[in-house]
């Protein structure tokens, strides 16, 4: 277990929800934000955006299916090692660089490992870990050849890694929260589709009312899953929009909804309050769904991502977390720290823009796919 400290919504459950008692503006549907501001508009009133907008992705979802990690097909670890192509040049050239300059294993190998495994954004804490582990393993099982190493690394590494597998027992309210421009309505697309292909009816709730951009950037997604958004105008109380979401998917039966939240600048203290009060919100309608809330992360951002799942994780406690843009970064290595540094597992990563490039996490393939 990591450094979070559990529990934190108890005591929010006392706290009043005032903004499900404030009327609400009109819903709309996708195709019919409100052109007119809402007086609401004041009351968000310096969200700062940290990156330039991210662009709508307009790529058409492709044919084909999203699969669960058990049923590994025979293109499903083809996809995430192709995904992870740059994390396993930088992590398996290091590692295999160290195995062929050493005969024998001994101290200096061990550091010299270390240092490899350091310098591929596994990070400090989590590789020492690793090397200890490393040199139990060397020990109980009598390991001489360095090239004997890689087997145990994938495995301990597999390990640090794995976490108990998602499991959904009713319907569920699924909190999206993450900095700009990281992924998160980009996720949440592709998780709609992923829950859809598992048979269950989705709903979107585009809390992301700073910008008029974002909710049509769900809507989008939104029509091409043919699932419903409660969205309102640009600058509307999000936690009103999750309070109506929250009763619109009470009424419909709805299996999983998901909630996009505002790309916010995680150190300013209102924007922290704006996560908070939405919480509150779920915490006190949605208390008969089952409770979920993701981190999504961008990956090429390395080890900074340990300090935003901290951050985050003090305002609304984290039950897992997504790992975007793997595809793109060499820093992949973070995905082994994560677990180990914060406790939350690692639910769903990004290697890809295609609609079916989310995919559920699997300790085992990515170990198998980063060491070669
Ligand atoms: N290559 C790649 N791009 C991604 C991935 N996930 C998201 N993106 C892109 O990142 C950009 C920002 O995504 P968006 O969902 O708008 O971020 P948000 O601000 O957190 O909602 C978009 O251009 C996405 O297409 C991924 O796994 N791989
Ligand atoms: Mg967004």
């Amino acid at each position: 277990m990591g450094w979070f400290g559990r529990g934190k919504n108890k005591d929010k459950k006392k706290d009043k929800a005032k903004a499900a008692q404030t009327p609400a503006p009109e819903q709309s549907e996708v195709k019919e934000a409100p052109a007119a501001e809402p007086a609401q508009a004041a009351a968000v009133p310096e969200l700062e955006l940290q990156a330039a907008e991210p662009p709508v992705s307009e790529k058409a979802p492709e044919p084909g299916t999203l699969e669960p990690a058990k049923e590994k097909k025979p293109g499903f670890f083809q996809k995430i090692r192709d995904g992870l192509n740059k994390t396993r040049q930088s992590i398996s050239e290091k590692v295999n660089s160290v195995i062929q300059s050493f005969t024998k294993i001994d101290e200096d190998f061990f550091e010299e490992l270390e240092e490899a495994l350091i310098l591929s954004d596994i990070g400090v804490p989590t590789t020492q870990k690793i090397i200890s582990d490393l040199r139990e393993y060397v020990k109980k099982n009598k390991v001489s050849d360095p090239e004997d190493i890689k087997g145990a690394l994938r495995e301990i590494l597999s390990e640090s890694m794995s976490a108990d597998p998602l499991k959904l027992p009713g319907p569920t309210v699924l909190l999206i929260v993450g900095v700009n421009g990281v992924g998160k309505t980009t996720a949440i697309g592709k998780l709609a589709h992923y829950f859809q292909q598992q048979g269950k009816s989705v709903m979107l709730s585009a809390a992301d009312t700073f910008r008029a951009a974002a909710a049509e950037q769900l809507g989008i997604w939104g029509e091409r899953n043919g699932v419903r958004v409660i969205r309102y105008a640009e600058g509307a109380d999000p936690a009103a929009v999750v309070y109506d979401s929250i009763d619109a998917a009470k009424h419909a039966g709805t299996d999983v909804l998901l909630i996009d939240t505002a790309g916010r600048l995680h150190n300013k203290k209102n924007l922290m309050n704006e996560l908070d009060k939405i919480n509150r919100v779920i915490d006190k309608e949605g208390g008969e769904f089952h409770r979920e809330t993701w981190l999504v992360i961008d990956a090429t951002t390395g080890q900074n991502a340990i300090s935003q799942a901290e951050i985050f994780n003090q305002t609304v406690p984290l039950t897992g977390i997504v790992l975007t843009k793997l595809d793109g970064t060499a820093k992949g290595g973070i995905v082994c720290a994560v677990k180990e540094m914060t406790g939350v597992p690692v639910r769903f990563i990004g290697v890809g823009e295609g609609i079916d490039d989310l995919q559920p996490f699997d300790a085992e393939s990515f170990a198998a796919a980063v060491i070669e």
